[in-house]
């Protein structure tokens, strides 16, 4: 992104980001706090990563579809960071300079923890192409899942044994249980290093009291009744 179109204007929405690893319940956890937001007369905009946007959809096919050494490390980056660029674009910054609040399902802190620790790319590459290609633009606050690897992968196991292999949205689920550890570590890294945008909640809990504690925890960085 050269030209400079990040939002900056007094009505701009604010931007949320869920993380964490596989099956820990990002997408169950983002349409309950959408309702809870909506309920206050708030605007707002649910998407996801890889995709959300018509092209950014389309790279999501090239990126969870098929064996998971199917990319080079690198050239996978280079596709999140496509798929991300047209999502900002098309999606994300026009939405937030409207006055809507838009909610993600994953964003770029799970490149840095897939592609950066998992593939052991690194932070630093993956930081320069953040700052090259979003201007460095992050959400004002991200929502870490955390749990076992071992428990959210079985979730995600268990969904995806219903859908037939050529559908499957299944490559990262593939790689090994280390991998899976190491995710796990880096997202937490990531979360203790950026204290003023992370909230880190265990998944390991039931569906409500999880929300019960994002919601407190929104109402009160974000001044709602
Ligand atoms: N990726 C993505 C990268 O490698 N780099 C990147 O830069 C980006 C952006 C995305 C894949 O791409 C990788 C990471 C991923 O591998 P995806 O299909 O979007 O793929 O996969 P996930 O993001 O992992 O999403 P999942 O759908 O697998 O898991 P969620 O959204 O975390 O979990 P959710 O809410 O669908 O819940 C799973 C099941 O558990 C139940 C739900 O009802 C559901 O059945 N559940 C609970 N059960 C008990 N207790 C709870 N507290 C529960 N919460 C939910």
């Amino acid at each position: 992104m050269s030209e400079n179109i990040l939002p900056s204007n007094e009505i701009r929405g604010k931007f949320i980001s869920f993380e964490g690893g596989e099956g820990v319940g990002k997408s169950t956890q983002v349409k309950i706090l959408a309702d809870h937001l909506v309920g206050q007369g708030i605007d707002v905009v649910l998407t996801r990563e890889p995709g959300g946007s018509v092209g950014a959809e389309e790279i999501r096919q090239l990126l969870l579809k098929g064996e998971a050494v199917k990319w080079d490390p690198m050239t996978e980056v280079l596709l999140f960071y496509a798929a991300r660029v047209d999502h900002l674009k098309k999606i994300i910054l026009p939405a937030l300079e409207r006055g809507q609040w838009v909610i993600t399902d994953r964003y770029a802190d799970s490149t840095f923890a897939y592609q950066g620790a998992g593939h052991g790319l690194g932070h630093e590459i993956i930081a320069q192409i953040h700052r090259i290609t979003t201007q460095d633009f992050w959400p004002d606050m991200t929502i870490l899942l955390d749990a076992d690897p071992k428990h959210g992968l079985a979730r995600a196991h268990q969904r995806e044994s219903i859908i037939a292999e050529n559908l499957r949205e299944d490559r990262f689920e593939k790689m090994g249980e280390k991998y899976h550890k190491c995710l796990r570590d880096e997202f937490l890294n990531i979360a203790a290093k950026n204290p003023d945008r992370f909230f880190t909640v265990s998944a390991n809990d039931t569906i409500q009291k999880i929300d019960s504690r994002i919601w407190k925890h929104v109402k009160i960085a974000f001044n709602l009744n």
